[in-house]
């Protein structure tokens, strides 16, 4: 890696590859993905020109929430591998220059974590308050209700009742994912010693935090305010997002980290001001080296639940705006941001800002949002499938393909509420075939073999079923095609190294706000300066170059379309040398 500017911290300019372990590369026929499939594909994921691994969960987990419940973080789930089979592959990625981190869930763990066990087995076991444990409330009628009305982030009440000792216990997300109480010091630093210096000993270069800002909640645990009288449960992010004490935890975190010299990349949802994400990733905060925000990802997203909503629900301006708070982050601060349009919680970026509509359109509008993505300030994220331009599961597969608990919660709460309404029924179907996390999700597609080759024998099932397109979307056909979007991608992340001062540090200014079918951007760097265009209709529509194209003092650099004209194709996207 040629780091652009001297003095940079070396994950300024990384691109980072996500790994989802289950779907990316089965060894041994099971149909479940796994770590030595990873390590069979490292030669792969180096073509691509990126620089780190990301791994989601591979711990030890009943997979109730796909490993981000986690029962013991120093175990390997067992169809993914060993520990051993971990150490290879952190060896295999270092011999080859490669970094790699790990996925760091430590605002709850599984039920079925040993601490949790302990927990919940009595009121005066040592660990009852490794958790977050509280007495019912009754109503007028006596009945017995919920400690507050927070809702889960998958529906329903954020509390549990456990019988053993006639409490409830506070799970943000799924039932078996009970909260950490991190007011716990004792907690606190079992988790630092399991969950990471575990893994830092044996190598790894960092973690993706995942929910960074929801470990510390508003004392009390008040009610949140009531947005839908109807519901018994509210939205309660403002409770427990960016809680009073989330920035002591996360610097006592970091004096751990900094040991290592480890990198860390928070989840940040739910928080939408410049001050508010400063917070977490401004360098002398010490805290964590950079952040997702959600502004881009949540686009066409309902606002009080995201699968209340209609596609694709968002306009270019709406996108331009989003783009410009992660960019800004950056804007004379001392902070540094990161670049993503996908990842395992997200439908595939090509079905929701481009169109899957005709191979012609996929292929170019994926080549457009490569040419956006990588022409971004940040640290930049590739989603396995996202460099062969993958789509979403078709319209037509029925609910019963779907495995995300996400999804699935959805449509049964859908189908309770209305009682089986088949209207009400194909609305959440065509919401979850816009917004499933399901869809990040389906196998690899690695060639046109059966069952994408995603396993070895054509005789082995796949966990979740590979996308019907697979014959002609893959990596072995696109590999060995020069206008595939593989291809492109790989130029792209060529590109990016050559001209990291303007596309990874350059300044990003928005030169035609108000126009809804063409984004067009600059980005100066200290040397050199470019010129983004950005045709997000699948309409011809009109190049209106700025004044600084006037003369010949600009080249185009790359672009996805033969022999640029006067106006620009659907989907066209130009990248312009100035
Ligand atoms: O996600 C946390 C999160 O805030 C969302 O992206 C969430 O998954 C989505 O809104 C649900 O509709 C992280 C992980 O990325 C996700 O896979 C886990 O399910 C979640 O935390 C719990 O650990
Ligand atoms: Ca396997």
């Amino acid at each position: 890696m040629s780091p652009a500017r001297v003095g940079e911290k070396w994950w300024k300019n990384a691109i980072i590859y996500q790994i989802y372990p289950a779907s990316f590369k089965d060894s041994n026929n099971d149909g479940i993905g796994d770590i030595p499939g990873i390590i069979s594909s490292l030669d792969y994921i180096t073509s691509l020109g990126v620089d780190v691994i990301w791994l989601c969960p591979m711990y030890d987990s009943p997979q109730i929430d796909m490993g981000y419940d986690v029962a013991d973080y120093e175990k390997v789930y067992e169809p993914y591998g060993t520990v051993e089979d971990m150490e290879v592959l952190i060896d295999a990625c270092h011999e080859r220059g490669l970094h790699i981190i790990l996925d760091l869930v430590v605002n709850h763990t599984s039920d079925q974590h040993k601490w949790f066990q302990e927990s919940r087995s009595s009121k005066t076991n040592p660990k009852r308050d490794w958790y977050i444990w509280k007495p019912a409330k009754y109503d007028a009628n006596g009945k017995r209700q919920p400690p507050n009305n927070w809702r889960s982030i998958f529906g329903g009440s954020a509390w549990e009742w456990d019988k053993t000792t006639e409490e409830y216990y506070l799970h943000l997300f799924c039932v078996e994912q009970p909260d950490v109480n991190w007011e716990n010091a004792v907690t606190r630093r079992a988790i630092y010693e399991s969950a990471m210096e575990f893994w830092l000993k044996k190598g790894v270069d960092g973690f993706r935090v995942d929910t960074v800002n929801m470990y510390s909640k508003q004392p009390g645990l008040g009610d949140a305010p009531v947005l839908d009288p109807k519901s018994d449960t509210q939205v309660a992010f403002s409770q427990f997002c960016n809680g009073p004490r989330i920035h002591e935890y996360l610097r006592e975190m970091n004096d751990v980290l900094s040991k290592y010299d480890a990198m860390t990349v928070g989840e940040c949802p739910n928080t939408h001001t410049l001050h508010g994400v400063l917070r977490y990733v401004s360098a002398a905060e010490k805290q964590l080296s950079m952040v997702f925000q959600f502004d881009l990802v949540d686009l066409g997203m309902g606002k009080d639940y995201k699968f209340l909503t209609t596609f694709p629900g968002w306009t270019l301006r709406d996108l331009k705006s989003a783009v410009k708070s992660t960019q800004d982050i950056i804007k004379g601060t001392d902070a540094w941001t990161t670049v993503f349009m996908e990842n395992h919680d997200q439908g595939r970026s090509v079905t929701r800002f481009g169109s899957d509509k005709t191979p012609k359109l996929r292929v170019r509008s994926a080549k457009m949002l490569a040419m956006m993505q990588s022409t971004l300030s940040g640290t930049q994220f590739i989603y396995q499938g996202q460099e062969i331009g993958m789509v979403n599961a078709p319209k037509e597969w029925t609910i019963d393909e779907y495995k995300d608990i996400d999804s699935t919660n959805y449509y049964q709460m859908t189908s309770k509420i209305t009682n089986n309404d088949p209207v009400e029924l194909e609305n959440a179907m065509a919401s979850l075939q816009h917004l499933a996390r399901d869809h990040s999700r389906l196998p690899m597609q690695w060639s046109a073999d059966a069952n994408a080759g995603f396993s070895p024998s054509s005789s082995a099932k796949p966990w979740m079923r590979p996308h019907d397109n697979y014959p002609e979307l893959n990596v072995k056909l696109q590999e060995t095609d020069d206008a595939s979007v593989l291809s492109f991608w790989k130029q792209m992340t060529r590109l990016r190294k050559e001209y990291a001062d303007a596309m990874v540090f350059g300044e990003f200014e928005i030169l035609d706000e108000p126009n809804q079918n063409v984004f067009t951007y600059s980005k100066k760097g200290l040397n050199t300066s470019l010129l983004v265009v950005l045709n997000f209709s699948d309409k011809v529509q009109k190049f209106e170059k700025p004044d600084t194209l006037k003369g010949d003092n600009w080249k185009l650099l790359v672009g996805n379309v033969e022999g640029p004209s006067e106006e620009l194709q659907a989907f066209e996207g130009r990248v312009i040398l100035i």
